[in-house]
């Protein structure tokens, strides 16, 4: 394994950290308060170009590996959720499957605006009866002339109150399903019949926010079919499967904060004549965060660089996902045991963290579905 960062990317890392310290930390409990981003933070986040960090350079965005994308979410990830979940959707499930299975012509329209944050994409799979199980959705489409009429609702869909334009996954063969039976589209928000839900209330992520989509004889036109008619199950998994790579990322980020901020309180707070870091009960729970971070970093990196030279791994990126959401939630509950009392409050960070990460476990498959990956794949193989 090679963990060594070449320079390039190591000065976009050095800049994001800064931000993150002197832009990003100074507004966390502001957001936390307001359950908004403030927007002359999201037009910050622009103009570092971080809304297009994945889309090639042809397309106006950054075009970086995705090592450097997994080196500036880990930064992100060191401030409140919400700022890498504002552009996460652009550089991941919101813009992918354009860019792996659009034609030239969607790609013109779509990714420049995509890249800049003048728009923002979402990726509209769920639905109230298929969740874990994605081949069960029931929202349809059906041809008529020029057009499919899409029926159905899409159920806690990310970024969807600032979205300008949906990846929807709809039913045109309801035999065929996963196999042939499935149409991924690209739904722009103003389309006649797209109704957006207000947000849900949720356990954290404040500042980002999640609704459902209302289909009522919405007409897309057919020129909006993103790759052929009935692959659309195959778009979106392999959507998922590059998305889920830089959510390890997020847990890598957010588990060092947490292990920051849990190394400099331990050393602040006196008990018994004494900081508690120079407990021994202390000192094993920082170094187990500090050693599965370490882990977690090594599979990352090793991951995006393989993925980098163009290998697909379906089993990795999986394995990733599942080992890096298990940590964090690990690290944060740790780090609320070494807080103590100051970690069960609203304006300690760690509490924040601790109610945030909880969605990393379940969101963009849930650690059983990683599972079931990774043991398929391995059985394929074997
Ligand atoms: N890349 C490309 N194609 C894939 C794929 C992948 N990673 N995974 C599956 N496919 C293809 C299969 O090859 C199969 O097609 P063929 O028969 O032509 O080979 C088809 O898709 C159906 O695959 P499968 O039989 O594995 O489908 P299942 O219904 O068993 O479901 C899982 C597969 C569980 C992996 C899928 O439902 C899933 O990912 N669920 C979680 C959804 C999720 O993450 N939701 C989060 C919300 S979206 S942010």
């Amino acid at each position: 394994m090679d963990f060594e960062i070449p320079e390039e990317i190591r000065l976009l890392q050095d800049t994001i950290r800064r931000f993150v310290r002197e832009v990003l930390h100074p507004v966390e409990a502001e957001i936390e308060e307001a359950d908004q981003i403030p927007p002359h933070i999201v037009e910050e986040l622009r103009k570092l170009g971080l809304f297009g960090l994945a889309i090639p350079q042809e397309y106006g965005g950054l075009g970086v590996s995705l090592l450097a994308q997994c080196v500036v979410f880990e930064e992100l990830a060191k401030a409140s959720l919400c700022f890498r979940s504002r552009v996460g959707t652009n550089n991941g499930i919101g813009s992918l499957g354009i860019l792996f299975d659009g034609t030239e012509e969607q790609k013109r329209t779509y990714l420049p605006k995509l890249a800049s944050g003048e728009w923002t994409g979402a990726f509209a799979l769920t639905e109230p009866n298929a969740g874990s199980d994605a081949a069960a959705i029931e929202t349809t489409a059906m041809p008529q002339g020029d057009a499919f009429l899409l029926n159905g609702r899409k159920q806690w869909i990310t970024n969807a109150d600032v979205a300008q334009v949906f990846t929807v996954m709809a039913l045109t063969d309801r035999e065929k399903r996963a196999r042939g039976g499935i149409t991924a589209f690209l739904v722009p928000r103003d389309t006649p019949g797209l109704t957006i839900t207000k947000p849900h209330k949720t356990m954290g992520f404040r500042g980002s926010h999640v609704c459902d989509l209302i289909f009522e004889d919405a007409a897309v036109p057919v020129a909006n079919v993103l790759g052929k008619v009935g692959d659309g199950f195959k778009v979106a998994m392999k959507v998922l499967d590059r998305g889920r790579l830089t959510m390890g990322a997020v847990c890598v980020g957010a588990a060092q904060r947490l292990l920051e901020l849990s190394l400099a309180y331990a050393k602040r707070r006196v008990q018994f004549g004494k900081p508690i870091a120079e407990r021994q009960a202390v000192q094993f729970m920082l170094a187990d965060i500090a050693t599965e971070i370490y882990a977690c970093r090594g599979m990352l990196h090793e991951t995006a660089r393989r993925v980098d030279r163009g290998e697909r791994l379906t089993k990795e990126v999986a394995m990733v996902k599942l080992h890096c959401s298990e940590m964090v939630g690990r690290a944060a509950d740790r780090a609320v045991q070494i807080h103590g009392g100051m970690g069960y409050m609203r304006d300690c960070p760690v509490e924040r963290y601790y109610r945030d990460v909880r969605l990393i476990r379940i969101y963009e498959g849930t650690s059983e579905i990683q599972r079931l990956i990774i043991a398929r794949e391995l059985l394929k193989g074997s």
